[in-house]
């Protein structure tokens, strides 16, 4: 080979990112996976991002956490499989999916049960927060302290826009995989279909749906403006992201990186939360600018619809008295 300037110059970069590789495979002593559905620039992989990069400084190098955004590993159903069979280390799921495994891990989301944001945190860092911890421990997964925010979810449509709740009647929704999320939309009289997140944006460009719910800061990272026209925000929910880790896993780790680990994690949480709650606050004009319309209906309409229904009845029963106590503790009001 003729030695030339070029391919000297490669040679040596080469030499120097083969010698930068072999310091970093050596220096982690575990390798981990964490995925998450969420597309890279939400906050929430804005913050993951940060706090690995902590994780792997903190312990010396000796923990590597590569984050796989976007469903890269595969929808959400298929993720909680791998984290149970320990293929995939960590995994960020809506306590609402999460309820396929852990049934009363869903509380936290029923329908128009938090006023704000105050309330949330109180109650998820608090003795609801606790309650589902323990539920989703005794399944054998490991749930970090703090939740991190999704946000109060808003029905997005493409052909009508939603203002009142009969305008949901026989409404063509996407859900996400959850036996409470198909009840509610059952009970609004929409007809609900049960899509991974993974599959949204799709399912809403070749019209298999006609629309969504979702944070807007969601409809903002995932670009759901270009196939959704109009925005109702209903707040008829809040939803979160339980960070989970497999048990087999978070056991091999020594104490020091399991406290390195959760300290990062949890406090991370914190800064994510003030981002998404500014988000979720702000973007609404960048959508407007983007082309869709909103309607601030009555929200209390639509939670008349569901206690008309029976919906608040049928969960206080599927969840039994002692979630259902915890519950209207936290919020301070009778729900049922
Ligand atoms: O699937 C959804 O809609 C999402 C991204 O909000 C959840 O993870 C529940």
């Amino acid at each position: 080979m003729k030695i030339t300037r070029r391919n000297m110059m490669m040679g040596t970069g080469a030499i120097a990112l083969g010698a930068a590789f072999h310091t970093r495979v050596h220096a982690a002593d575990f390798t981990y996976k964490f995925a998450n559905n969420l597309q890279p620039a939400h906050p929430l992989n804005v913050r993951l991002n940060e706090a690995v990069a902590k994780i792997l400084e903190d312990s010396g190098g000796r923990m590597q956490i590569n984050v796989f955004p976007a469903s890269q590993l595969g929808n959400d159903t298929e993720t909680l499989s791998q984290l149970r069979s320990g293929a995939t280390e960590f995994f960020s799921l809506s306590p609402l999916i999460l309820s396929t495994l852990v049934p009363n891990a869903a509380i936290s989301g029923i329908g128009f049960a938090f006023p704000d944001y105050e309330t949330v945190w109180q109650a998820m860092d608090g003795e609801l927060g606790a309650y589902a911890r323990a539920q989703i421990e005794a399944k054998g997964l490991v749930p970090m302290e703090k939740i991190w925010d999704n946000g109060f979810r808003q029905i997005t449509s493409s052909s009508t826009p939603i203002n009142t709740p009969e305008d949901l009647k026989g409404f063509k929704i996407r859900v996400p995989p959850s036996p409470l999320w198909q009840s509610m939309f059952n009970a609004f009289g929409s007809a609900p279909t049960t899509i991974n997140f993974a599959e949204v944006y799709t399912a809403l460009s070749t019209g298999t749906v006609d629309g969504q719910e979702n944070p807007l800061a969601i409809a903002s990272t995932a670009k759901l403006y270009e196939v959704q026209k109009h925005c109702a925000m209903t707040n008829h929910m809040w939803d979160g992201f339980w960070f989970l880790a497999n048990q087999r896993a978070w056991e091999a780790l020594p104490e020091d990186i399991r406290e390195i680990i959760a300290t990062n994690l949890n406090a991370s949480a914190l800064e994510q939360r003030a981002d998404t709650e500014k988000l979720n606050e702000t973007v609404r004009e960048e959508l407007t600018a983007a082309g869709m319309t909103f309607t601030d209906p009555d929200n209390a309409a639509f939670r008349e619809a569901l206690r008309s229904a029976g919906f608040y009845s049928e969960w206080k029963g599927n969840f039994g008295d002692e979630a259902w106590g915890i519950l209207e503790k936290a919020v301070g009001t009778s729900l049922a």
